[in-house]
């Protein structure tokens, strides 16, 4: 089967080994999931790095911050019989849940789209306190007015959770806290108010009864959210049968609020695929694609720290109206770009009264 895609031919954009570790004695083992937005006439990514120590072979070591902002290394020996390591991306020791490497987000910038850099003067975005000492993970941002507003995972062994910052000039930095509590993550802020309020996508996660679903909420002040909603499920034996989340923002069309979402099965294989919000009333979803527009295809998808994996929360709508650039994670370690054509994404759509 293959996909709508059509990928950039000079995919990975960007691999750990571009860019370099934010501390001495750590590396970076994944660049993965940026944020896209568009600042000063260039395209900027705020890219995920995730970083741990060089692995030994009979141990099992990564960082943790502390209340305090400083490192923490945890070493565990591979043999011990109270760790759990059957995921590349968490572990389970002595009862406790931990992250395998610790995120920052970083900017980096284009002109093209295509080759991008760090630029001088702007700050790493960290980890703070206690709810985030094992680090941010998958920004999304979204701009209103003269605002952006980065919604990102904060994790902790607290849980995972929503955090928000804002900015207008990506220096100086507002930030709100957590705008959602554990567990929950995938926060996409519409970037146009509707009828006065503020919307936003997110994602609660639930073990027993419900699932790990799409919402929405609404907001006065685009900070304190309610009126939640389910608005997207897991559809039993489809690609996207375990889990769903929002990917960024949604793009604005005549026929309503198209959002791009990832999907995975019971196999952890993460596709993307889209759903249609009515335009006045984003509760409402009019229609689903039923195959994924996007799948892990190429090699740079299939193998990686975690293969099997196209993971997006940011893309840029091109100036003919149409195409948009999707910027993607690629088996979790690569950053990736694609384009799409957003009249194709409308045409793949079931709708629900059809
Ligand atoms: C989760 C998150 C993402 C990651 C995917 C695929 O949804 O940890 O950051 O890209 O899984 O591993």
């Amino acid at each position: 089967m293959k996909d709508i895609a059509k990928r950039f031919a000079q995919n990975p954009l960007l691999s750990p080994k571009d860019v370099k570790p934010s501390t001495q004695g750590l590396e970076i083992t994944c660049l993965l999931n940026p944020g896209v937005f568009r600042y000063q006439n260039k395209t900027w990514l705020i890219v995920r790095v995730a970083e741990r120590p060089e692995q030994k072979e009979e141990t099992i070591s990564f960082p943790v911050l502390t209340d305090e902002g400083g490192i923490n290394i945890i070493e565990i020996d591979k043999n011990d019989p109270e760790l759990v390591a059957d995921d590349a991306r968490v572990i389970n020791y002595k009862g406790s849940d931990y992250l395998t490497t610790l995120s920052h987000l970083r900017l980096m910038c284009s002109d093209d789209g295509i080759n991008f850099y760090e630029p001088e003067g702007y700050p790493l975005l960290m980890g703070e306190g206690p709810h985030e000492t094992f680090g941010i993970e998958d920004c999304r941002v979204a701009k209103i007015d003269d605002t952006y507003y980065l919604t990102f995972t904060s994790v902790s062994d607290m849980g995972v959770a929503v955090g928000m910052r804002t900015t207008t000039n990506w220096k100086n930095f507002t930030k709100h806290g957590l705008i959602f509590p554990a567990h929950n993550k995938d926060c996409a802020i519409f970037e146009e108010k509707i009828n006065g309020l503020y919307y936003a996508l997110h994602r609660p996660s639930s073990v027993d009864i419900g699932g790990n679903y799409i919402w929405l909420a609404s907001s006065p002040d685009g900070i304190h959210w309610g009126n939640h909603k389910c608005i997207v499920t897991t559809r039993k034996n489809m690609w996207d049968s375990k889990r769903v989340g929002a990917g960024a923002a949604p793009i604005k069309t005549d026929k309503g609020w198209l959002e791009i979402y990832h999907g995975a099965n019971q196999d952890h294989y993460y596709c993307l695929g889209a759903v249609l919000l009515d335009s006045n009333d984003p509760y409402k979803v009019i229609a689903r694609t039923q195959e994924p527009i996007m799948q892990p295809l190429e090699d740079y998808e299939l193998n990686g720290f975690f293969g099997k994996v196209v993971f997006t929360n940011g893309h840029i709508t091109e100036p003919d109206g149409d195409t948009i650039t999707v910027y993607y994670g690629a088996a979790d370690e690569f950053v990736c770009g694609a384009k799409f054509s957003v009249k194709e994404i409308l045409s793949l759509l079931k709708y629900n009264n059809a």
